[in-house]
């Protein structure tokens, strides 16, 4: 008998509360096949840790979206699912009564081992503003490579936890420059539409937008590019908006209005903890091992795969290392966790028939950030919600397009901030490097002035009708792009070329890649849905050719 079957299915450490809380998994329940949430928190309850030793139908590598998607559609088509998660469960209160901190008290839980904050908006009025934390498995990882630091979310969710939730899909016009080798139609017909139903993705209400404190930032970034001739276009979020309108009134607890952003979110934003994991709980053929890091995985004497594991206790410490075997393993750790396990196990003789493009093709989807300082008769609001609901579009004639986000720190700041996404053209490659036993990645910070030339066609121009200045304090002193880092890392096995065009590792049967990884370094716009849709587009050739 396998050790999934006799354990039984669950969430190794998540209770009830923490997967079923909101109202996301009433959407979710619609969208995903019906799923019951009875089940979901059964399987909750039955949870133990993978054991030592365990033989797994299909091994998933990491809970983000394409790790969720494949679990989800593996179970339903019978396979038995083992997910392994490095992050935590975050299911579980502190002792401030909340699971997440906000923005402006950031504790142990923001980030990801680190005893400093490293926060993307570093300084105010050139001051800075990170503070010393205790070291601990937070949510948020600022992960630093020679020339970017790149941030993703830890945990059960994945970048689901942490992101703005901007759930946007790109101009169909554009989709060859992403991906060449998928067919269009099929994405735009079928799986971006099932991508946006499972993830509950909604446009804030227009009348609200209008009238609300909340989004003043918002409608002078509308107002503001409207002026200068460019559209400013709505795009859907995945945060319950009839919620957000109740946080307004008063009737609910806060979360999107009290500066949760970053750092996870405890209400109303559909993250994957609302939507797809639970629907795959609620198969009855899904577990979920939190804290337990993948760091191997090679070919096993008796056929399948032997993966190697350490759990980890929430100051990083291994606890335990396991070993597993799997017929089926999705790498899904996210961009670059997927790429530095395969680069690394390329290079090191565990898989050494995986090619030669595998650690390719890396992009920062462009990100680049700016603020802008407002004419003293244009605040943005001391009161900003943290969910972003529209951004600038000058992709076809400038290579932008800017996301009108929050600076929710309670105070005027009369500062726009931006973080716009730009078809900067250099990738960058993943490689293990011996001495240090370590994979590197080879961008350069000078590479960003594509991007900032491109954000520029946008902000240049606004200045200029507004007679207004860029902000200089926000990422340092006299600094005004924030240039150092991505938000949205894509790429290092790309689709088509590290695997087949479905994710399949062709040289080891059984081995696919679900994830950011397989998008050639750009999206043109925020990168979750198409990475879901994906997912699903691919999953589902692989289960329906067998494997
Ligand atoms: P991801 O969601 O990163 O999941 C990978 C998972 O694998 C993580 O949970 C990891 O902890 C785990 N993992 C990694 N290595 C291992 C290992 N060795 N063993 C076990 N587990 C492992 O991957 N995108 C949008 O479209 N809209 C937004 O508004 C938006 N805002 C963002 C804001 C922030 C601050 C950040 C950081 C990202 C934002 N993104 C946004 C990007 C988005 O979250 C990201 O593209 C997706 O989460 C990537 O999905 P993946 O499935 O590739």
């Amino acid at each position: 008998m396998s050790a999934t079957a006799r354990r039984g299915p669950g969430v190794r450490g998540l209770s009830r509360r923490g997967f079923l809380a909101g109202t996301g998994s009433v959407l979710g329940a619609a969208a995903l096949g019906g799923f019951s949430a009875a089940k979901a928190a059964a399987a909750a309850r039955r949870a133990t840790p993978i054991g030592n030793g365990a033989h797994v139908q299909a091994l998933v590598i990491g809970t983000g979206y394409g790790g969720s998607v494949a679990a989800l559609r593996l179970a339903q088509a019978g396979v038995a699912v083992e997910m392994i998660e490095m992050g935590m469960a975050w299911d579980t209160p502190g002792s401030d009564g909340k699971i997440f901190c906000n923005l402006t008290s950031p504790d142990q839980r923001s980030f990801w081992l680190r005893t400093e904050t490293k926060q993307p908006v570093g300084y105010f009025l050139g001051i800075p503003i990170d503070r010393a934390i205790a070291s601990y498995t937070g949510i948020l990882d600022a992960e630093d490579f020679a020339g970017i630091t790149v941030y993703q979310g830890r945990g059960i969710g994945g970048g689901s936890l942490v992101n703005g939730g901007m759930a946007v899909t790109p101009k169909q016009a554009n989709f060859g420059a992403i991906l060449p080798s998928v067919d269009p139609n099929e994405m735009y017909n079928v799986y971006y539409p099932r991508a946006n139903a499972g993830l509950g993705a909604g446009v804030i209400p227009n009348g609200w937008f209008n009238t609300t404190q909340w989004y003043e930032f918002a409608r002078v970034g509308q107002k503001q590019a409207g002026r200068s001739g460019f559209p400013f276009e709505f795009v859907p979020d995945v945060y319950d908006w009839n919620y957000m309108q109740q946080e307004d009134a008063g009737t609910v607890p806060r979360s999107a209005l009290a500066q949760e952003l970053l750092y996870g979110n405890n209400y109303g934003k559909k993250s994957l903890q609302k939507t797809y994991i639970p629907a795959a709980l609620a198969t009855g053929k899904v577990n979920i091992s939190p804290l337990h890091k993948v760091t191997s995985v090679s070919p096993a004497s008796g056929g399948g795969y032997t993966v190697l594991m350490n759990q980890l206790d929430t100051s990083g410490n291994v606890v335990a290392t396991k070993e597993v075997t799997a017929d089926k393993v999705v790498f899904a750790a996210g961009s670059v966790g997927t790429s530095k396990l395969l680069v690394q196990m390329r290079d090191t003789g565990q898989l050494p028939n995986l090619n030669d493009q595998v650690g390719q093709g890396w992009g920062d989807n462009g990100n680049i950030m700016v603020g802008r300082a407002n004419q003293i008769w244009d605040p943005t609001g001391a009161n900003q919600s943290t969910i972003p609901c529209g951004g600038i579009d000058n992709w076809t004639a400038g290579g932008a397009f800017a996301e009108v986000a929050p600076l929710p720190i309670g105070i005027e700041t009369w500062a726009s901030l931006y973080l716009s996404i730009t078809r900067n053209p250099h990738r960058a490659q993943f490689s293990w490097n011996s001495s240090t036993q370590k994979v590197d990645l080879s961008w350069q910070q000078a590479w960003k002035q594509d991007g900032i030339t491109m954000a520029k066609t946008i902000f240049d121009k606004i200045n200029s009708t507004e007679g207004t200045i860029y902000r200089t304090d926000l990422f340092g002193t006299y600094k005004t792009w924030q240039d150092e880092i991505t938000y949205h890392p894509l790429g290092g096995a790309v689709l088509n070329q590290a695997t087949d065009n479905y994710g399949r590792l062709t040289a080891y049967p059984g081995l696919y890649v679900m994830d950011g990884a397989l998008i050639p370094g750009n999206t043109s716009v925020n990168p979750f849905v198409t990475i879901t849709a994906l997912a699903e587009r691919n999953i589902e050739n692989i289960i329906a050719n067998g494997g």
